[in-house]
């Protein structure tokens, strides 16, 4: 049986227990908000981001590479946008031991890095749409509470996706497709949740909408982890990003961006993980099948090693990341290692399964032992990995998700659900900024806004109009 006490009790201390134990980074890097990735951590996120990769390849964005560098001149063009960033940006100021005459910013994310190449690439209505991403370091002065993974100062693993369109439409479809390829990426990592259209004053800094894409942890508190932004034209005006038309006008481009960062690993390891550790999905597991060899002591050693090398090689044969563990050790101790990494299926091969022809599948979605035919156990680990254990994490942390949300129907409500319950407050809102500023401020939690893609028919809690908007309200990290 899977519990998840420790997570509920405390659940900082069960973090940051196990992103040591498992080796997901280390924190002792003497930088404030900078953390050094384990090597099992990045290998998970080597899984991770091929995913993301084949998301955005297979939907027609290039990846790219800019420089880290942006200078003063372009990242001060964008009013709104230096407004929401200038107190979070690191200055690059001296080369050696010379002042700069051009003053440099490492980039918090990149636009102003981006968009000035973009008005030289962009020239007809033929080059577009245009997308491209990147998998990069930004850098961000973070004034709040730093945490590993989910707010750093150096964000090592920022997927930022920057699209160019000819039309209004064309840009509202690619907000679509956005939010196609996040829903799909969470849906491959098992991880539940919510596209809300975010209020008008927590938006993008130059954006004309943003959705956040918001997941809830154990502890109640909801982690944003991804946004997509809908420009419109701000930056394509400031930076002369302009098409010609069929009929040869020139016109500004419509512009959207959309980004995740290793927040989305973050959420792998709070919305799976137990008592024991972490639980991780096959498709981004180091190891997705560990054979522990259970020597006894009259019983052929031999044998056992032999079955446990066939069982290896048949299962790297068929791409499976498979490994023995072999090291001089109780094999208690074996387990307990790599539950807590979160390794999703092991093997065990004793003298009984030797002498029975079977083999032993331990399920770590289910902490669960099953004995299998030697000569099934290949389709069986096939299905368990392809299928089966992300299906139930999934649906697991499906319902972890639906017990944190409680629908609300006063404001005195939201502040029972959100303070006192520590859960998510589902609300009806018109979805007016002066309904919403009363909803943002009754509890302690936050306006996270209304769902793009759910509808249901009630009255604002605040004014009381019709409306079919839901929102949401929940204290964040
Ligand atoms: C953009 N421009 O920048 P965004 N630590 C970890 N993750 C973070 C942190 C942090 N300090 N700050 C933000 N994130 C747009 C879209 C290009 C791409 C994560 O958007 O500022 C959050 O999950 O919203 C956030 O949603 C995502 O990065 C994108 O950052």
């Amino acid at each position: 049986m899977r519990t998840r006490e420790k997570l509920r009790e405390d659940f900082s201390e069960w973090y940051n227990s196990i992103l040591e134990t498992a080796e997901i980074v280390d924190v002792r890097y003497p930088v404030k908000g900078l953390y050094v990735w384990g090597f099992w951590g990045f290998q998970i996120r080597r899984f991770v981001t091929d995913i993301l990769r084949e998301l955005h390849d297979s939907r027609g964005h290039k990846e790219t590479l800019f420089p880290l560098l942006i200078p003063e001149k372009e990242f001060m063009k964008e009013a709104e946008h230096i407004k929401g960033f200038e107190d979070q940006v690191y200055w690059v100021t001296r080369g050696g031991n010379d002042e700069l005459d051009v003053k440099l910013v490492l980039r918090p994310t990149s636009e102003t890095s981006m968009y000035p190449m973009f008005s030289l690439w962009v020239r007809s209505h033929a080059d577009l749409p245009m997308k491209v991403y990147q998998i990069v370091s930004v850098f961000r002065y973070e004034t709040k509470h730093t945490r590993p993974l989910i707010r750093v100062r150096e964000i090592t693993t920022f997927k930022e996706a920057h699209t160019v369109h000819s039309s209004r439409e064309d840009a509202e479809r690619q907000v679509k497709e956005a939010i196609e390829i996040y829903s799909e990426f969470y849906r491959r990592l098992g991880i539940p949740c919510l596209f809300l259209r975010r209020p008008e004053w927590d938006k993008f800094p130059g954006a004309e909408y943003t959705i956040g894409v918001d997941t809830i942890f154990p502890d109640g508190k909801v982690l944003q982890i991804g946004t997509i932004h809908n420009l419109g034209q701000n930056f394509s005006k400031t930076f002369e990003i302009k098409f010609e038309t069929p009929s040869g006008n020139r016109e500004y481009a419509y512009q959207t961006c959309y980004g995740i960062s290793e927040r989305c690993i973050a959420s792998l390891i709070g919305i799976h993980g137990d008592d024991r550790g972490l639980l991780l999905p096959p498709e981004v597991a180091p190891v997705q099948v560990i054979i522990v060899p259970i020597p006894y002591k009259d019983f052929g050693e031999e044998e056992i090693r032999r079955v446990c090398s066939n069982i290896k090689r048949e299962l790297s044969a068929e791409g499976i990341r498979a490994e023995i563990d072999d090291r001089d050790l109780r094999p208690g101790w074996k387990f307990y290692y790599w539950e807590s990494r979160g390794v999703p299926l092991r093997i065990e091969i004793g003298p009984r399964d030797v002498k029975e022809g079977k083999v032993t599948i331990f399920r770590r979605d289910l902490m669960k032992r099953e004995s299998v035919d030697a000569e099934n156990y290949l389709k069986r680990v096939r299905d368990l990995l392809n299928q089966e254990i992300i299906e139930n994490m999934r649906k697991e942390a499906e319902e972890n998700f639906i017990s944190m949300i409680r629908r609300c129907s006063s404001l005195e409500g939201i502040k029972k659900c959100v303070d006192e319950d520590k859960k998510v407050a589902r609300v009806n809102w018109c979805g007016e900024d002066t309904c919403g500023l009363e909803i943002n401020e009754c509890s302690q939690g936050q306006l996270l806004g209304y769902s793009v893609n759910e509808k249901e028919s009630g009255e604002c809690i605040v004014c009381g109009v019709a409306t079919e908007k839901v929102a949401y309200v929940g204290r964040t990290y």
